[in-house]
């Protein structure tokens, strides 16, 4: 019969297609190359649990090269904002760099990285719980006392509501593809790791059997060791990379983002106000639904265009897997 409404379906099918996520476009000092440009993107949102994989390093596939993507330009010391897909997953957002290399595009990330931002939680809630009320949004700083050239910049959320198993954190990244200018030839970061190879699943970073049962998020440290120290000058010359949490004024919308139709009113909406939501009609098992779409903070813009086929590749992978396992 007619009891079931449209907004009623469009909101339990919001609540599952929501669940997976990719990290999806980012800003260097405001300024974006645009929607899924210059990042490696996975055939689908789903996440990495296999810590050994090649997988762990760059997502599926994210080892293959030349990749086909962009390489977009930063300089060191740059205020770099990601955004991600919104989910409901609790844990940290982390970043690391590969490199330098002659050319990113032929990088296969599987190797030696070093981490040079980690945000964990504050006040006992979690970074990525922090960034739903902000647009799925976060900023950090690049390292200023770093060596020029190409890197790939790995962003990682781990998430951890299935982390009471063993095997069961599941990770999710995306590597972007970047030029650093401005930096100063010669310098280096430490210590690094490996991935794959320094991830276990049994460190209490990824295996809390306690999650559920008494665990006090202040404690987590997320996995990879400390953030690393750039610049091999005297100690007063060098900086670890720091972090502002929460970039960006707060945006409110839920981000599901998972059609063309949501892409493009994504990539038009950086001139409208903060509290617009932007109703965008999917199908999904027929069903026609509507989601909203998370509207980009007012002070970051876009400068290119995204390319057709490449929205048009992504928003059909990111169709291929809704569900979320513990
Ligand atoms: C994890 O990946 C490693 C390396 O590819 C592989 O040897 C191992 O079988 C995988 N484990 C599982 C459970 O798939
Ligand atoms: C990097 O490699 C890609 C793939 O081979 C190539 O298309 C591109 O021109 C190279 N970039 C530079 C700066 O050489
Ligand atoms: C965290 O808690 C402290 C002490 O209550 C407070 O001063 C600070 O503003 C809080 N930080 C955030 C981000 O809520
Ligand atoms: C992970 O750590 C455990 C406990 O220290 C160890 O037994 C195991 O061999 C490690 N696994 C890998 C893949 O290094
Ligand atoms: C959690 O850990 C923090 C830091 O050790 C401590 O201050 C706080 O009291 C703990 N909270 C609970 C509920 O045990
Ligand atoms: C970084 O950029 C974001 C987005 O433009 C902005 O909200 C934030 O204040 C900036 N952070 C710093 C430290 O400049
Ligand atoms: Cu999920």
């Amino acid at each position: 019969m007619l009891f079931k409404s449209s907004a009623v379906i469009a909101a339990s099918l919001a609540t599952v297609v929501s669940a997976h996520q990719n990290f999806h476009q980012f800003w260097v000092d405001g300024v974006s190359p645009g929607y899924q440009v210059a990042i490696r993107m996975p055939p689908s949102n789903s996440p990495v649990t296999n810590v050994s994989s090649d997988d762990i390093a760059c997502n599926v596939n994210g080892q293959n090269v030349p990749s086909g993507v962009s390489t977009a330009t930063a300089a060191a010391g740059a205020n770099f904002t990601v955004q991600w897909d919104s989910s409901s997953h609790p844990g940290p957002i982390q970043h690391f760099l590969f490199g330098p290399v002659t050319n990113a595009s032929l990088a296969t990330g599987v190797g030696s990285w070093v981490k040079i931002d980690e945000w964990d939680e504050t006040n006992g809630t979690f970074a990525s719980n922090i960034m739903e009320a902000n647009g799925m949004t976060y900023s950090f700083n690049l390292p200023t006392n770093i060596a020029n050239g190409d890197y790939l910049l790995r962003s990682e959320m781990l998430a951890l509501h299935g982390s009471q198993t063993l095997g069961g954190g599941q990770f999710y990244i995306g590597c972007a593809q970047i030029t650093i200018t401005g930096g100063v030839d010669g310098e280096s970061c430490s210590p690094d790791i490996q991935l794959p190879g320094s991830y276990n699943e049994s460190d209490p970073s990824i295996y809390i059997p306690d999650f559920y049962n008494g665990f006090n998020i202040t404690t987590y440290t997320g996995p990879g060791g400390a953030v690393a120290t750039c610049g091999t000058g005297s100690g007063s010359s060098s900086s670890p990379a720091t972090a502002t949490a929460a970039a960006t004024t707060a945006v409110a919308t839920t981000a599901v983002s998972t059609s063309s139709a949501a892409v493009a009113a994504v990539a038009a909406s950086s001139s409208s106000s903060v509290a617009t939501s932007v109703t965008i009609p999917t199908t999904s098992g027929g069903v026609q639904v509507s989601t909203s779409a998370s509207v980009v903070p007012t002070t970051l813009q876009t400068v290119a265009a995204t390319s057709t086929s490449a929205v048009a590749a992504s928003s059909s992978a990111a169709a291929a897997d809704d569900t979320c396992d513990a």
